[in-house]
């Protein structure tokens, strides 16, 4: 058979096959056919969210789990995270179109060690979806990051993400310092990242742990409204 008959036509599949090869296609690293599957996906009709949560973290997470048994490495993880971002970048117009009321103000970054940056920058998107101001400082942060970008942009919350067992306890740094320096409880603070869990949040003294972007935004929501209410009683 030659090449051109084994070319697969992703706008004739039907949404599931669809599907099924941007897994693929983000396994493969191939960031323009993930930009076609998602702009293939928005014309018929897929709201912005379940194009990001079925399609490419669900591709996300077959890659994740073949990164970890050593199926694949490095560079080709970097090409898929390349498409996956390829993928996003399309959805974040839409999902921050939401014309929602301002709700707030967060300073979100990767803890220092760590440069995993695509839940964070998913945890960016939803927010600014959800109608909050998103400063977000990228990855590899020192404490004295956060704390310049506090004093900065005086938001209401404070983000934090790590991905690494080995990182995750600085996030225990940033809190400790804001303790000594009397900032703590002038803001909320939210963290997230695949090791983490409830009982880590709170061993750490945040204010809760996020499992994904979307109890990010709902937590977030939740502990604004509050705040506000407090203040106006
Ligand atoms: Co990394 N990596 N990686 N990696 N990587 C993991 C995390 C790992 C679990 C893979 C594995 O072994 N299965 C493993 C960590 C093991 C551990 O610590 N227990 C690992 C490792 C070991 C490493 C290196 C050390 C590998 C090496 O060099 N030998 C190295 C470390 C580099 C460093 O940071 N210093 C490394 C490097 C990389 C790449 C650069 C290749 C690439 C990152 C590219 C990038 O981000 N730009 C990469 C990737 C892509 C992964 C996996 C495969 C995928 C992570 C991801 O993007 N997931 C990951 C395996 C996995 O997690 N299953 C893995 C999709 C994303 C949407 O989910 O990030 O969990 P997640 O975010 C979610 C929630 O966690 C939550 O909401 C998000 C959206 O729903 N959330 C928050 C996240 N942050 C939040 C913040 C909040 C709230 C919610 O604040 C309010």
């Amino acid at each position: 058979m030659s090449e051109e008959e084994d070319e697969i036509i992703l706008s004739e599949l039907d949404d599931e096959e669809l599907v099924q090869q941007m897994f693929d296609d983000l396994y493969d690293g191939l960031k323009e056919e993930i930009e076609e599957g998602v702009t293939i996906l928005l014309d018929r009709g897929w709201a912005p969210y379940d194009i990001l949560t079925k399609a490419l973290v669900g591709g996300m997470t077959i890659v994740g789990a073949d990164f970890r048994d050593g199926i694949l490495f490095v560079p080709e993880v970097l090409l898929a995270a390349n498409a996956m971002k390829g993928g996003m970048a399309i959805l974040k117009p839409l999902l921050a179109e939401t014309g929602a009321p301002r709700m707030g103000t967060m300073v979100i970054g990767t803890v220092k060690g760590d440069i995993h940056d695509i839940g964070k920058n998913l945890v960016s998107m939803m927010m600014e979806g959800a109608g909050f101001e998103v400063v977000d400082l990228g990855i590899n942060n020192p404490v004295e990051n956060y704390l310049a970008a506090l004093e900065e942009h005086k938001p209401d919350i404070l983000g934090m993400s790590a991905l690494l067992t080995t990182t995750m306890p600085y996030m225990k740094v940033v809190i400790d310092t804001m303790i000594e320096q009397g900032l703590r409880d002038d803001y909320i603070v939210l963290v997230g990242g695949a090791p983490l869990n409830e009982e880590f949040g709170k061993a750490i003294g945040a204010d809760a742990y996020c499992r994904d972007a979307a109890v990010a935004v709902e937590t977030a929501k939740d502990f604004v409204s509050r705040k506000h209410n407090s203040l106006s009683a």
